[in-house]
């Protein structure tokens, strides 16, 4: 197996001093509850990366010119949860420094809080969130690092986000998120209805700077079936590709991820996510 997101061909492309890009494999995986397996999904994006072109057809570019380099997968098999909460924090924050934009592979949803809040120690930032659950519980299960709490532990470290696709929320999170108003959501009902509007999600992200969390299960099933916790209704393709191309020209996007995904024998979804992550790639070349 290539070790390399999209491996490109000149070597030149992939130097980790020059290359804009730098992806993080992480396959953690501690807090799932229903169905197992997100911890094999960096390697599957990985994997599926290979068959992506590196023309974006859309764009007429090829945006892996700016140079695209993997890091070694961070290695969670060893330690407490604070232990890799922190190495993963500390592996993003030398990305930061080094004014690099960052790519997370995970892994379940709670690896994205250490991008997250190195990031907000290099940057003011808002945040963008695809994801079918709010995941905005205090605890789970008594662990506030679950799956399930992440944008909760990211509201302590960030003031405004903006949430798209949310089809699965508890009493608590919705009282909750009625009573912080610099936290907005689009229900996917309302997408369902009304569509992704980059002017309403702008007025929630009002800082220059925007980092974007992606839950694969913000998608439909029908076209992303291989998630943890797949839940009916959900984005498209192109629709959500419009939303992002939106902010990623309103905004600087400093930093992106791709989470839970959880490979089967159905490789379009390990296709569509690493189409999707070199998407993020792509439209973060836009005017820069
Ligand atoms: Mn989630």
């Amino acid at each position: 197996m290539n070790a390399q997101f999209l491996a490109p061909d000149d070597p030149k492309w992939s130097d980790p001093e020059t290359a804009r890009f730098a992806v993080v494999p992480c396959p953690y995986e501690k807090t799932t509850s229903y169905m197992k397996g997100t911890e094999n999904g960096p390697a599957k994006i990985i994997e599926a990366s290979d068959q992506v072109e590196f023309f974006d057809s859309e764009l007429g570019t090829q945006p892996a010119e700016r140079g695209i380099y993997t890091l070694p997968a961070c290695d969670y098999s060893k330690g407490t949860v604070s232990d890799w909460l922190n190495s993963t924090e500390q592996v993003f924050s030398d990305l930061f420094a080094r004014k690099k934009f960052p790519l997370m592979l995970g892994g379940e949803h709670t690896i994205s809080f250490p991008p997250i809040k190195a990031a907000t120690k290099h940057h003011d930032i808002s945040i963008l969130h695809f994801d079918a659950h709010s995941d905005m519980r205090d605890t789970y299960h008594g662990d506030k690092y679950s799956h399930a709490s992440v944008m909760r532990r990211v509201h302590e470290v960030v003031k405004h986000t903006y949430s798209v696709g949310i089809r699965a929320q508890c009493k608590e999170e919705r009282e909750y998120l009625n009573a912080n108003k610099s936290f907005g959501v689009l229900y996917d009902h309302e997408r369902a209805k009304e569509g992704l509007s980059v002017e309403r999600a702008l007025k929630f992200l009002p800082t220059k700077k925007i980092y974007v969390t992606i839950d694969l299960d913000y998608y439909s099933p029908e076209v992303m079936p291989s998630v943890g916790t797949p839940v009916p209704g959900g984005g498209q393709w192109y629709e959500t590709l419009h939303f992002l191309r939106g902010i990623f020209e309103r905004r600087e996007v400093i930093g992106a991820d791709i989470v839970e995904l959880r490979p089967d024998h159905d490789k379009r979804s390990d296709f569509l996510a690493a189409q999707l992550a070199y998407k993020l790639i792509a439209y973060a070349t836009l005017g820069r």
